[in-house]
Order: C-alpha cells, then sequence, then structure tokens
C-alpha cells in the first residue's frame, strides 16, 4: 500500500469513529400550556437534520385539546408530517388545562377564543395560522398512545430507543402497562426492558417539592417511577428554572414560522422584563428568553449526559396523595440520575437557540 493510500485509509477511519449512529427518539410531549416543548421539538427537529438522532414518533400525553396538532404542524415544518403519532385513552390530563373540570371544545380550530383556556390558546392558534398542516385538531381523534409506541419499539433493535418525555408521565405507565397483543407478545415492562436503552425525563422537584409534569397525573407518575425497567435521567425543576431559551428566534427575522410565531408570541419584551425582573424570574423568564425545561432534556437524550452536564445519582419518588415527589441521594445504585450545571446555563441557552433558529433542511413555508 503505497504512503497516500495508508494516510487516506487513516483519514476515512478517523471520520467513521467520528460519525456515530443517530440516537433512535421518541419525543412525548404535553404541548398544553407552557411553550418550551415547541422549543425542544424544534431542537429535536434540528438535530435530527444534522443527522444526530433519528424521530420515531411524536406523542402527546394529553387528551381532549390541540396537543397533537400543534405537534404536527411543528413536524411538518421540519418536513416530517407524516411522523407516527398517539396521545393517551382513558385516563390522563384532559382539556386545555390541567385541572379543568370540563373538557373544552377544541375540536372547532376556527373557533379561537381569546385567552381564558389557561395558555393553550398559543396551540389552538397554531392549527388556525397552519392549516393543512396537520392531521388531527382533536388528540382524542389520535391513534392510541399504547398502540404507537408498541409497534415503534417492536420494529427497532433491542436496547437502542431513547424515549424523552417533557410532560406528563401517563404514557409511560400506560405503556408498561400493556399486555400482550398482535404488535408484540411482551407486555409493556418487558418490550420496554428489552427495546429502550435510556428514558429522559423532564420531570420531579429537586430536592422535594410538587412539579408540573408528575404532579397532575401523580398516580402515572408513581406507577411509571417505580417500575420503569431502564435507567432515566432527569432534567427536573431546578436545573432547567434559570437556564434560558427563546428570545433570539422570537428576535430572528425572515419569514414567519411556527416555532418563531410561538415563542414570538408568549415572551415578554426586554422593556418588561427589565422593568419587573425579579417578578419575571420568579415566573422563569430571563432577559434570554424562557426556562428551557424540555430543551435541555433533548439536549441531553440525544448528545449524552457528559458533553454539558455533571450528574447525581439516586431516586425520584413521589410521595404522599397531592402530586409532590422527593429526591433520595443513592451515589451508589441509585436507579435515577439528576443533571446538574457543568457547562454554564448560558451557554446551554444559547446552544439551544441555534438549535431552534437553525434552518429545516427540507422546510415547508407558510405559503406568504
Ligand atoms: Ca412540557
Amino acid at each position: 500500500m503505497s504512503k497516500i493510500a495508508v494516510v487516506l485509509s487513516g483519514v476515512a477511519l478517523s471520520f467513521a469513529a467520528a460519525v456515530a449512529e443517530p440516537v433512535k427518539i421518541i419525543f412525548d410531549t404535553d404541548m398544553i400550556t407552557d411553550f418550551d416543548d415547541v422549543g425542544a421539538l424544534a431542537c429535536l427537529h434540528a438535530l435530527a437534520d444534522a443527522g444526530e438522532c433519528e424521530i420515531l414518533a411524536t406523542i402527546s400525553s394529553t387528551r381532549g385539546n390541540a396537543s397533537v396538532g400543534a405537534v404536527e404542524v411543528i413536524n411538518t415544518y421540519y418536513g416530517r408530517g407524516d411522523l407516527p403519532v398517539g396521545a393517551p385513552k382513558g385516563m390522563g390530563v384532559m382539556g386545555a388545562r390541567p385541572g379543568a373540570k370540563k373538557k373544552v371544545e377544541p375540536s372547532s380550530p376556527l373557533g379561537v377564543p381569546e385567552g381564558g383556556d389557561g395558555g393553550h390558546y398559543k396551540y389552538r392558534k397554531l392549527l388556525v395560522d397552519y392549516p393543512g398542516w396537520f392531521r388531527y385538531a382533536d388528540a382524542d381523534d389520535a391513534p392510541d398512545a399504547n398502540e404507537t409506541y408498541r409497534r415503534v419499539l417492536a420494529a427497532q433493535p433491542d436496547g437502542s430507543v431513547v424515549i424523552c418525555s417533557v410532560g406528563f408521565l401517563t404514557n409511560m405507565r400506560r405503556l408498561l402497562e400493556t399486555k400482550p397483543d398482535d404488535i408484540s407478545p411482551l407486555d409493556g415492562k418487558a418490550l420496554v426492558a428489552k427495546k429502550v436503552k435510556l428514558w429522559v425525563a423532564m420531570a420531579c422537584y429537586y430536592p422535594k417539592g410538587r412539579e408540573y409534569n408528575s404532579r397532575w397525573d401523580h398516580v402515572s407518575s408513581r406507577i411509571a417511577l417505580e417500575n420503569w425497567p431502564t435507567p432515566v435521567v432527569f432534567s427536573d425543576f431546578q436545573y432547567g428554572r434559570d437556564c434560558f431559551a427563546g428570545r433570539a428566534i422570537a428576535e430572528m427575522e425572515g419569514p414567519r414560522n411556527p416555532v418563531k410565531d410561538v415563542f414570538k408570541g408568549n415572551i415578554p419584551s426586554r422593556e418588561e422584563i427589565r422593568r419587573n425582573s425579579a417578578r419575571h424570574l420568579l415566573s422563569c423568564y430571563g432577559m434570554a428568553g424562557r426556562a428551557a425545561w424540555d430543551e435541555t432534556a433533548v439536549l441531553a437524550a440525544v448528545r449524552g449526559i457528559d458533553e454539558y452536564f455533571n450528574t447525581e445519582r439516586g431516586t425520584y419518588r413521589m410521595v404522599g396523595e397531592k402530586g409532590a415527589n422527593e429526591w433520595a441521594p443513592d451515589a451508589e445504585n441509585g436507579p435515577h440520575i439528576r443533571i446538574t450545571e457543568k457547562v454554564s446555563k448560558a451557554e446551554i441557552g444559547r446552544i439551544i437557540d441555534e438549535l431552534m433558529m437553525r434552518k429545516p433542511k427540507n422546510a415547508r413555508d407558510r405559503g406568504e
């Protein structure tokens, strides 16, 4: 072999070693009130465009609302409008906001009321602004999340799938409780143990408290956390609360897109933040945008935890009957890992902003 050939094959080898297999991801989101979910899904699509991950499905953890349609609008913007979706049936958070007694009627996407729905307005508005970009205006019409999970998991290699959940834990509980069926001879827990490598969850309050995602369907949270058969990584409330992102895309020049619309429509202005910075900090807004709880979970799920985060081992468990949780440290044997700061949160926010602002490889534009 000539010297040149040896050098070239060395280059080819090191290139091959540097290109990792895309991480196979199932994304599970609430898309019900807060909008870091939109940032998280945008980051996920940008990472998929870059070949860093493969999105297997995008599933809603809520029902009776525009959550699935909103997810599909974002998927369509990134040229992936045909991704499998799903929503829980028979249990879980309903309507436009947690705790709502009555189902708000979202099935007519043209009837968008101003406010009064706990913040869900922004998602129904997406369906109005992007007609034809979604299949399911009402999450209740989408396939059962259990069926989507089981189909997708059964088709994947063993130990290959990362689940990234940034909403309620309802679907994890329901999946664990599924029985063998035509899709797989395994029950839910065995199927998860065989196919899932890792669950990354934005959930729980450190060291103890009541956190939105784990509290509203706390029965499911308890069952899921106690029975999940793989390692679980948490991007908890404390990590994301002062890691901000989204101002950059809200102020980005250029045509409209659904990610920009949501951030532009929901982040307080710079002047407003300056005037009331302490109050906004309490509500988890900073000059750089909204707390990036869900986006940090996506970063950990796709790029892994070592590059950006330090970790602590232990157990997150639900306590009492009101949706509280607590963290029990156990550096040796804890089944759970919570991420803590390594790279500064300001830098993490900038990484998220850059991903959110990337132009999709196969963008669908709004036709304006
Ligand atoms: Ca969320």
